[in-house]
């Protein structure tokens, strides 16, 4: 049975504690970017199928590219939140004494990157990133900084003249094994499994919150509402990440 926490204060992180945060996009929300599956969400307006897909980008790359493109231009005006922020802070207090953080992000946005977080694991892939979409061609396996919009001209590889595409993993694509592989072994050694602004729905992210409460972590799930893995996490504390995640971190010591 989860246990429901209304007062953040009630939690105290040791500061010599093995952290993992999991954020998805609930975290950006007060930031303004949307965020998928609520009421006003992307997938409101879009069909996962046709932009967040390999399909959907072989289908129609135009409205893929429209789409990452509107994204760029949102989270270029976007600035970081106090729950990005908070979460600067537990890093650095973790840190400063014995404990270790570990932030793995399904955002693309960079947002936790330009708040100052250091170790973090765009697990999702990053907005901002664009890579060859020839799996045959090199310049497919490293992605390059690119924040440039792209409503009309499609942008090719210089390499092999065939379209680029934005660095994210879509649907039915792996995750980065490497990746993968550091964002479980520090989930399944921590002491505390923080899940914030994520309704629990994609896999295998969301699978974590099980390999640390499996390996023994406390698990806690901060969000706005129920997700839909909330069964797995032992606390849940609803609320805002800018109200709750500030209050979380100054309980830390
Ligand atoms: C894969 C692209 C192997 C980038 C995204 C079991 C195992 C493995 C795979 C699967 C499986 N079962 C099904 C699958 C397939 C699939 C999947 O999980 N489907 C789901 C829908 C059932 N998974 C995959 O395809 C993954 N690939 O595993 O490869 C494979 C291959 C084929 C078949 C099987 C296995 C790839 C997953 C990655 C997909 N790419 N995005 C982009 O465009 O951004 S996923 C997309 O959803 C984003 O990355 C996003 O981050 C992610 C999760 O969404 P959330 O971040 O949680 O956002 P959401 O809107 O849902 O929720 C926000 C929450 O915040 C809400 O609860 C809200 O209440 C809360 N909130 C709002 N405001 C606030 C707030 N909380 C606090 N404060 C606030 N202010
Ligand atoms: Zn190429």
């Amino acid at each position: 049975m989860t246990e429901i926490i209304q007062d953040p204060l009630s939690l105290t992180i040791d500061d010599d504690a093995s952290v993992v945060v999991l954020t998805g996009a609930g975290i950006s929300a007060e930031s303004g970017l949307s965020t998928f599956r609520d009421s006003d969400g992307l997938w409101e307006k879009h069909r996962v199928e046709d932009v967040a897909t390999p399909e959907g980008f072989r289908h129609d790359p135009e409205l893929v590219w429209r789409f990452y493109s509107s994204r760029r231009k949102n989270a270029r005006t976007c600035q970081p939140n106090d729950g990005h922020k908070a979460l600067v802070d537990l890093e650095r207090r973790l840190k400063s004494k014995n404990g270790s953080f570990l932030l793995v992000t399904q955002n693309i946005d960079g947002l936790h990157q330009r708040a100052g977080s250091e170790n973090v694991i765009p697990i999702h892939g990053g907005l901002m990133e664009t890579r060859c979409s020839n799996i045959r061609c090199e310049d497919s396996r490293t992605a390059v900084y690119d924040d440039k919009v792209y409503d009309d001209e499609l942008p090719k590889c210089e390499k092999c003249s065939h379209l680029l595409r934005p660095n994210v993993v879509w649907f039915g694509e792996m995750l980065d094994v490497a990746q993968q592989r550091e964002a479980i072994w520090a989930v399944r050694k921590c002491d505390w499994f923080l899940a914030i602004g994520t309704s629990g729905t994609v896999y295998p992210v969301a699978g974590y919150v099980q390999d640390a409460r499996a390996a023994g972590a406390r698990t806690v799930l901060a969000n706005l509402k129920a997700a839909d893995n909330l069964h797995a996490f032992h606390s849940f504390i609803p609320g805002r990440a800018t109200d709750v995640l500030p209050k979380l971190v100054a309980t830390t010591g």
